[in-house]
């Protein structure tokens, strides 16, 4: 049994309770390792020793500050194999995806230290003879991390880098369901000689670890990942110093495919939706709108390639498409989602069962026909592999439909008709939209999400800014004699 310890300060210490949170395999179910279920006193010491380390770590000239995020992207390269396993073993996805999310974490690294040069202020041009106005960027000061299980490294990674670069320090609490990685990637850390302080892990439980460093008032900005409900209670335990958030939560993607889409393109990527990482991938398609002209064609194209999806324990068998969900939580709520939407009218056309093994949260590739826009399968997140199909007659439905959500992360659309894609473009109510192809973000893009799908965003320009404050200085000077 392993057990893996905080990382505060540049040391790995223990908790000063021996609360731990027990952590399982979702596979085979077997414990995998114990980790400190870290008090408020643990998270106060994490917090202090990021404030300590901050202004030294501000003062660095920011090529600096890049050099040491290099070092730790080439030490996760190094160690890629061994986090994948790590990743796979507490989170369930497939050893290939887990090396994917590894890969492109050590990419967003050296993407994020590559802004180290291009941190930009303005001098804005004043009313007043004698001024000048600047506007500076400036970090934000101890920033804390909170991320959600699906992409465990990658999402400690996409809180971590920005931090760094912008010249913040940062304390991570990674999900209590798959801690393990984000302390191998403190280990990274320390390897790569970050100065004591810069980055910290703390691992436990949300309500009390998560709760004590949202509550924290020398932290000055929250950056979470995770569900709707914790993303509500987290703004409200921020009030208390009127901490600024930044907030990742969830999705309900629409995927719109008219009739004159490409169908097999259309169905390889709504299938990727639903079957990468076992559909537990907040921006991908939960909902799909086919032109009734189509439906029959693209149901059966649907049906027939997701049908060979296969599943298995991820470190037993390297070939499968899917590991289990999450948990027994999870794999509960989804099975519950599929029966209730099956007594509502919903057609299982494809799988709708918990997956035959022993062991395993298992559920099988799913696709639920005669679906109904006021159906909860077709409103509530389902994060798991369950296609829900609405029947639509034309573009204007389709979009009506599409906004019709409470959440707005991501949507797609399927055509070969230019007006419709701009149409889409201008009409659809969502932080992004993918015209003609997969649900899957790029590292210089902005994944924000409207309404209830959170505040702020990630990636790129704008991912970087939400980790700076403005500073703007009105300069008076004495002229020329005139
Ligand atoms: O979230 P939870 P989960 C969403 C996804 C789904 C959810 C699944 O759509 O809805 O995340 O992840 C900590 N104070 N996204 O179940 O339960 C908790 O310990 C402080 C969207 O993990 O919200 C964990 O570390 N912290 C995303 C983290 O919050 C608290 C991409 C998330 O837990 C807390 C991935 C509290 N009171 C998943 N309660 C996107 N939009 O990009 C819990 N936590």
């Amino acid at each position: 049994m392993k057990t893996y310890q905080n990382y505060i300060g540049g040391r790995f210490t223990d908790a000063s309770t021996r609360n731990v949170v027990d952590v399982f395999n979702p596979a085979s179910e077997e414990q995998i390792s114990t980790v400190a279920d870290s008090s408020v006193e643990d998270v106060r010491e994490a917090v202090e020793a990021a404030a300590s380390a901050q202004l030294k770590w501000e003062r660095l000239p920011a090529i600096q500050r890049a050099g040491h995020m290099r070092r730790i992207a080439s030490g996760v390269r190094e160690k890629a194999e061994h986090i994948a396993r790590v990743i796979s073993e507490e989170q369930g996805k497939p050893l290939g995806l887990a090396r994917v999310e590894v890969g492109f974490a050590a990419e967003y690294i050296d993407y994020m230290a590559e802004w180290a040069r291009r941190i930009e202020g303005e001098i804005v041009t004043s009313d007043r003879p004698n001024e000048n106005i600047f506007v500076f960027r400036k970090p934000i000061g101890v920033v804390a991390g909170i991320s959600a299980w699906n992409f465990p490294f990658f999402l400690a990674v996409r809180k971590m880098a920005p931090a760094l670069v912008t010249g913040n320090t940062i304390i991570v609490k990674p999900s209590d369901q798959t801690p393990n990685n984000t302390v191998e990637l403190a280990k990274v850390v320390a390897e790569a000689g970050l100065p004591a302080g810069v980055f910290n892990v703390v691992t436990g439980s949300g309500s009390s670890c998560g709760k004590a460093l949202t509550t924290h008032p020398k932290v000055g900005l929250i950056t979470f990942t995770g569900s709707v409900a914790t993303g509500a209670r987290i703004m409200a335990a921020a009030a208390n110093n009127v901490t600024k958030v930044n907030l990742e939560l969830g999705g309900k993607a629409p995927a719109i495919v008219l009739e004159d889409a490409d169908l097999d393109l259309a169905v390889q990527a709504i299938k990727a939706s639903r079957v990468t990482n076992t559909g537990q991938i907040c921006n991908c398609a939960e909902r799909v709108y086919v032109d009734r002209k189509i439906v029959d064609a693209f149901t059966a194209k649907l049906c027939a390639t997701m049908k060979t999806t296969t599943y298995g324990d991820p470190l037993e068998d390297s070939s499968i498409d899917m590991g289990p969900l999450m948990n027994r939580h999870e794999l509960e709520r989804v099975a519950g989602m599929v029966d209730r939407a099956v007594s509502d009218g919903a057609k299982v056309l494809l799988g709708g069962k918990r997956g035959n093994r022993t062991k395993g949260f298992y559920y099988e590739a799913t696709v639920l026909g005669n679906c109904r826009q006021e159906m909860d399968i077709v409103r509530t997140e389902i994060f798991g592999p369950v296609v829900p199909i609405v029947v639509v007659d034309g573009l204007d439905q389709a979009i009506e439909y599409a906004n019709d959500s409470e959440l707005g992360l991501t949507s797609s659309i399927y055509t070969g008709n230019l007006n419709a894609a701009m149409r889409a473009c201008n009409e659809l109510r969502f932080g992004e939209t993918y015209v003609n192809r997969e649900n899957f973000e790029a590292l210089q893009g902005f994944h924000a999400g409207w309404r209830k799908s959170g505040i702020g965003g990630a990636d790129g320009r704008h991912g970087l800014y939400e980790f700076m404050n403005t500073h703007v200085v009105y300069m008076q000077h004495k002229g020329a004699a005139a």
